[in-house]
């Protein structure tokens, strides 16, 4: 057998503490007048695996859509970028999209960066499995608080490429997003390139069913924070009391999901209790919607040049590939 096919790839783990997820949710659930828990812990283990059925669902348009794009426009991606890069995943979950571009793009390592430590180890060690050329770096990190990207110890001045797909920058608010852009742009040097995955505003029917689902698995989604805060945290939350809602905000351009108390209750964490009113919310996420210029000018606020952008033919979602 060749000898790189049973390569075990080793994780850097620079993983949050359980403390930072406690606080999180202490303050979240302090904050008046709308209580709020941060959408990064969603994805656990449980979390996860919810997260890649939300991806193949009818109404969910996002990951299908992104995924004809990114094929598409792969073989000019790998035009513009050239052989012999380091790939860094921001978010890169269960590493499907990412195919796409190891089947085009000749690159020479790949460093996914991830909360979630076990889905990322085994979909890192899948890939590394596939692709027995490639050097596989995982590293367990909230990305959205990396400053400073581990060093590629193999080869320090290899030049960079950074993937984001999936829209999660709309999960950032757009100041946020501008945040993260420059933060990445400091990663990068000049010349380095980054491709994002934007979901595109349209109409409300299709953006509200894509985060309402009929089959409810955006809906256990979502419940899953609390199940987490119950089991991880000791906390007291009955389940069965609270509902799902997402709504679009026509004035802040973006989904909002809730989780609606089904009545007036008390969450119990340790020795604090929180009061809830019926039909009081917990705002959980946000999915911001972008329009193809007003993205482009947050990337070149943020230090990049907005090479190009390829959409499907609905224009529902869009790829950028933006210049450092
Ligand atoms: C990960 N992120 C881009 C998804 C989104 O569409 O905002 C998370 C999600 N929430 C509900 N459905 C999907």
């Amino acid at each position: 057998m060749d000898a790189k096919t049973t390569t075990t790839v080793s994780l850097i783990d620079l993983e949050p503490e359980l403390e930072d997820f406690r606080q999180a949710v202490v303050e979240g659930l302090s904050s008046a007048p709308q209580k709020t828990l941060p959408c990064k812990f969603f994805y656990d283990a449980a979390g996860s695996a919810l997260f890649d059925q939300i991806c193949g669902l009818k109404e969910y348009y996002p990951t299908r859509t992104e995924i004809g794009i990114l094929e598409a426009c792969a073989d000019e991606l790998a035009e513009l970028i050239g052989p012999d890069r380091l790939l860094v995943e921001y978010g890169s979950g269960s590493s499907i999209k990412i195919r796409i571009l190891l089947d085009h793009l000749k690159l020479a390592a790949y460093m996914p960066l991830d909360i979630s430590r076990d889905h990322l180890l085994h979909s890192a060690q899948k890939i590394a499995n596939d692709y027995p050329a490639l050097d596989v770096l995982p590293v367990c990190a909230d990305y959205s608080q990396l400053t400073n990207l581990p060093e590629y110890s193999a080869n320090p001045g290899l030049r960079k490429v950074g993937f984001f797909p999936g829209s999660s920058i709309g999960n950032f608010t757009r100041k946020e997003a501008g945040e993260f852009m420059r933060n990445v742009a400091r990663q990068l040097q000049p010349g380095d390139g980054l491709i994002v995955g934007v979901d595109l505003k349209k109409e409300t029917g299709l953006l509200r069913a894509a985060y309402n689902d009929q089959s409810g698995v955006t809906a256990a989604f979502n419940i899953n924070l609390l199940k987490r805060i119950n089991e991880e945290l000791s906390g007291e939350i009955n389940l069965q009391g609270f509902e799902h809602n997402a709504v679009y905000n026509e004035e802040l351009g973006r989904i909002e999901m809730h989780l609606v108390s089904q009545l007036e209750q008390q969450i119990k964490l340790g020795d604090q209790a929180f009061e809830l009113a019926m039909d009081e919310t917990i705002h959980t996420e946000n999915s911001h919607k972008y329009d193809l210029t007003e993205f482009q000018q947050l990337a070149e606020s943020a230090g990049f040049k907005a090479s190009r952008v390829w959409t499907d033919a609905n224009n529902w979602f869009s790829v950028h590939y933006l210049e450092r």
